[in-house]
C-alpha cells in the first residue's frame, strides 16, 4: 500500500487515420517505384526485388487494423514515406507540449485538479523531440503547475517507470500531487520503407494525474498497492538515432538511426519476463493472477497480450478481462497500457483489482497494481 492514488487520465487522439489497406497501398507502390529504378540491377541479379506486404499478414500477425498519426499524407506518398510535420519555431509551443497539454486537461479534469496543485510533471516517452529545454518544463509552464519537471525515457515501459517514480515522490512527501504524460510520436522513428514493422506503430498522447489518497477528492480513484519495475539489457530493439551522430560522420539518415527490431525474438525473450516480473509482483503482494478483474497490457501484438494474460490470469481472458486497443491505435509505445486503463475502467468497482503494465525496448517491464477505491 503506497497512499498514493491515480484519480484521473487523459487521452490525446491524432485526427489522422491509415488503415492497413492504405498503408500497404502506399508500401507497395514505394516498391514498384524502387524496382523499377534498380530493375537494370535486378536484371543482373546484383539486387534481389523488394517484395509487397500485405493486410492479410498485418492484422494476422499482430492483430493491428488502423493507426492513428500526426500526419498521413507524407507517409502514404510513395516518394516520401515518412510524416511531414511543420518545424515550429522557438517561441510556438512545441508539437509534444501540444499534445501533451491536451491529454493533460482531460486527466485533470477528471482529477478534479487544479493545474496550479500539480507539483511534479514527468513527460515520459520514447522519444523526445529536443534535448533541453525539457518538454515537461515547457508543459509545467503552458498548464500552469508548480513545482518541477523532467522528461524521461524508457522506450515502451516509460509510463510505468513514471508513474512509480511520481509514487514515489509523493509516499516520500516531496510533493502531493503529480502528473505523468507520454506524448508518442512513433511514427517519425519508424522506417515507413521496411516491410518488417512498417505497420507496427501509431501516435497518441496520455496523461495520468497521482495524489496523496489523503488530498484525492475525485469519485473515480485507485489505489496503487505496488509497483515492481525490471530490466534486462539486450539489442534486439534497437535505435542509434542520437547527438553522437554528427561527429562519428556516420550516416544521420541511415536505417539504424530509425526503429529496428527482430520480432520473432522480442516475442520470444519478453513474453515470460512479463508473466514472471506480474507473478512476482502479485506474490510479493498476496496475490494471485485470479484475484484481478482486468490486466490493462500493454499494446504491441495481440498474440503476446493474450499469452502473458493466459500466463498471468491461468485461463484465456475476454476481451473486457484484458482489453485490446492496439486494433485501433497499434503500437503507440508507452501510451498503450495507459489508452487500455483510460478508455476501458467499464463496471470496475470498489475493490476490484487490475494490474497496469508495460514491457518493451531495453529490455523494460513495469508492473502497477491497482485497487479501486
Ligand atoms: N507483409 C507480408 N509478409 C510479411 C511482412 C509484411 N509486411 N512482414 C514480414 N512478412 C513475412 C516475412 O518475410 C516472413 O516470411 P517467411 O516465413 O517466408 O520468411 C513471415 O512473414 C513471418 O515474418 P516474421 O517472423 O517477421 O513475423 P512474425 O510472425 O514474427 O510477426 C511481428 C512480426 C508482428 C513484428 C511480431 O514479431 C511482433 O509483434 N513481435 C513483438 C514486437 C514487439 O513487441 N516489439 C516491441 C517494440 S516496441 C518498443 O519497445 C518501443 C520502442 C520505441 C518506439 C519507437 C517508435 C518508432
Amino acid at each position: 500500500m503506497t497512499n498514493v492514488v491515480i484519480t484521473g487520465t487523459g487521452l490525446y487522439t491524432p485526427e489522422h487515420a491509415i488503415d492497413n489497406a492504405s498503408l500497404v497501398a502506399a508500401f507497395n507502390a514505394w516498391v514498384d517505384q524502387e524496382n523499377a529504378r534498380n530493375a537494370d540491377a535486378i536484371e543482373r541479379g546484383e539486387r534481389k526485388p523488394l517484395t509487397y506486404s500485405s493486410s492479410e499478414f498485418i492484422e494476422k500477425a499482430s492483430g493491428i487494423k488502423s493507426r492513428y498519426v500526426l500526419n498521413a499524407d507524407g507517409i502514404l506518398d510513395p516518394t516520401r514515406m515518412r510524416p511531414k510535420l511543420p518545424q515550429r519555431a522557438n517561441d510556438e509551443p512545441s508539437l509534444q507540449c501540444g499534445m501533451a497539454l491536451s491529454a493533460a486537461r482531460e486527466a485533470l479534469d477528471n482529477a478534479q485538479v487544479e493545474a496550479g496543485d500539480i507539483e511534479l510533471v514527468i513527460v515520459a516517452c520514447s522519444n523526445l523531440e529536443r534535448a533541453y529545454p525539457a518538454v515537461a518544463v515547457e508543459l509545467q509552464q503552458a498548464l500552469g503547475a508548480g513545482g518541477y519537471g523532467f522528461d524521461m525515457n524508457v522506450a515502451c515501459s516509460s509510463a510505468t517507470f513514471a508513474i512509480e517514480t511520481a509514487a514515489n515522490a509523493i509516499a516520500a512527501g516531496s510533493v502531493k500531487r503529480a502528473l505523468v504524460v507520454n506524448p508518442e510520436i512513433c511514427s517519425a522513428h519508424l522506417n515507413f520503407t521496411d516491410r518488417d514493422s512498417h505497420f507496427i506503430f501509431g501516435d497518441a498522447c496520455t496523461a495520468i494525474v497521482l495524489e496523496h489518497a489523503a488530498c484525492a477528492t475525485a469519485s473515480e480513484a485507485y489505489e496503487i498497492l505496488g509497483t515492481r519495475l525490471a530490466t534486462v539489457y539486450s539489442n534486439a530493439i534497437r535505435n542509434n538515432a542520437g547527438f553522437l551522430n554528427r561527429v562519428t560522420d556516420s550516416d544521420p539518415l541511415a536505417m539504424d538511426k530509425l526503429f529496428v527490431q527482430e520480432g520473432r525474438r522480442v516475442f520470444r525473450e519478453v513474453c515470460p519476463m512479463v508473466a514472471s516480473l506480474i507473478a512476482q509482483h502479485l506474490a510479493s503482494l498476496e496475490l494471485q493472477g485470479s484475484d484481478l478483474k482486468r490486466l490493462w497490457l500493454h499494446q504491441a501484438n495481440r498474440h503476446m497480450n493474450d499469452l502473458i494474460a493466459r500466463k498471468v490470469l491461468g485461463y484465456d481472458p475476454s476481451e473486457v478481462q484484458a482489453p485490446i486497443i492496439l486494433d485501433r491505435y497499434a503500437n503507440t509505445s508507452s501510451a498503450g497500457s495507459i489508452i487500455a486503463f483510460h478508455l476501458h475502467r467499464e463496471s470496475f468497482e470498489a475493490g476490484d483489482l487490475g494490474v497496469i503494465c508495460s514491457f518493451g525496448a531495453g529490455y523494460s517491464a513495469g508492473s502497477v497494481v491497482v485497487r479501486r477505491r
